[in-house]
């Protein structure tokens, strides 16, 4: 540590999560950030829809700062902070012999960061970019630190900066298990299944509009926790029965289960959020359409080929049962919305805000 001009960094790429039983509504008002139901998903490839954190340490950086895309943003939003106090508490020493660094646990607490994040994908089209950016967070971190706790511990720190972002600690499918504890220390992500368990299914996002939602997903889950009985029934009585059911089709590779559970769980987060008041709209007229062509379709064969869901907003997340039924999906979706002259280079569908 003779000189002071040393920089150290790590680089991380973490993919977003599609909820396939969904999380909607916290248990308490604390920052902690613990659900109100257990949920699962499924971490999408790892070369779509991912950000890519880059984390350096320097005794030359005066104060933490981010940029995400190229922008500079303020960390100074609780849940930046959350993640980032729990992280370093969890450092431990560090040595880079050939650069002759030796960062020591109790140096953490005197060094600042800077993190540059960036998102392949439109940040405000509604599709998990904080899922993937707290997950990538959290682990880029704690890779820089050394830090000794598994995915799973790590998990509980990502879930602090947002809920779905523990789940994205894990590729394959995921459960976030909400846990009983008041400190939160058991509201933790666990990994179900891993990316080559069941991979013939094919997802395809069909981007509906890129225009940003009106109701945050923050907002809206609290308005729905004070107004709904709808959700206490779904937390109480539906969920728990899902959870167990959806574990087992994705464990049999049962397809036809996987569908009907995950439309269903789709459907009905969206009947809570038309159950809380003042009401909640996430989909849009293209979206019903969607949801009415999978269904039409699913059931003029003999199983299911295509499972749709809808998180807090219009876009669809449709999973296909294999390569053929992708294929025949994107032929559909072609032929119900034709793309028009000057969107043609667009995979948007809809209102096609922007392209
Ligand atoms: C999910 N969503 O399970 C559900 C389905 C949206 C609909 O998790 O307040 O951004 O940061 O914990 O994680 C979106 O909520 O909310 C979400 P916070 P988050 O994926």
């Amino acid at each position: 540590n003779e000189s002071q001009n040393w920089v150290l960094m790590v680089t991380a790429q973490t993919p977003t999560n599609i909820a396939v039983i969904k999380y909607w509504g916290k248990r308490d008002d604390s920052t902690l950030i613990l659900p109100v139901n257990d949920s699962i998903s499924v971490t999408l490839d790892p070369n779509h829809l991912c950000t890519t954190n880059t984390v350096a340490v320097s005794p030359i950086f005066q104060q933490d700062r981010m940029w995400l895309n190229a922008n500079e943003i303020s960390l100074s939003g609780g849940r930046f902070q959350s993640c980032l106090r729990e992280i370093r508490s969890h450092a431990c020493d560090v040595e880079d012999k050939k650069k002759g660094i030796k960062i020591t646990k109790e140096d953490w607490s005197k060094l600042y960061l800077h993190i540059a994040s960036y998102n392949n994908f439109p940040t405000a089209a509604g599709l998990a970019s904080s899922a993937a950016g707290f997950a990538c967070l959290v682990y880029a971190l704690g890779k820089l630190m050394n830090v000794k706790e598994d995915e799973s511990q790590l998990s509980a720190i990502a879930r602090q900066g947002s809920g779905s972002a523990c789940r994205s600690l894990y590729g394959g499918f995921v459960k976030w298990v909400m846990g009983k504890e008041e400190n939160g220390s058991d509201s933790l992500a666990v990994q179900l299944a891993d990316e080559k368990h069941w991979d013939d299914l094919v997802i395809v996002i069909a981007v509906v509009s890129s225009r940003q939602k009106e109701t945050s997903s923050t907002s809206g889950m609290r308005e729905t926790v004070e107004t709904s009985l709808l959700l206490q029934h779904r937390a109480k009585e539906v969920v728990p029965k899902r959870i167990l059911q959806m574990e087992q089709a994705i464990r049999n590779r049962d397809f036809p289960s996987f569908s009907r559970l995950t439309c269903a769980d789709s459907n009905q987060f969206h009947a809570v959020c038309l159950d809380t008041s003042p009401p909640i709209f996430y989909m849009n007229d293209t979206s019903h359409r969607i949801i009415s062509i999978v269904e039409k379709w699913n059931r003029s064969e003999e199983a299911p080929q295509v499972a749709y869901t809808f998180d807090a907003g219009p876009n669809a997340v449709l999973i296909a049962r294999d390569r053929k039924a992708a294929a025949l999906l994107i032929q559909r979706l072609l032929y119900y919305f034709p793309p028009s002259s000057d969107d043609l280079n667009s995979y948007i569908i809809g209102d096609n805000s922007i392209a």
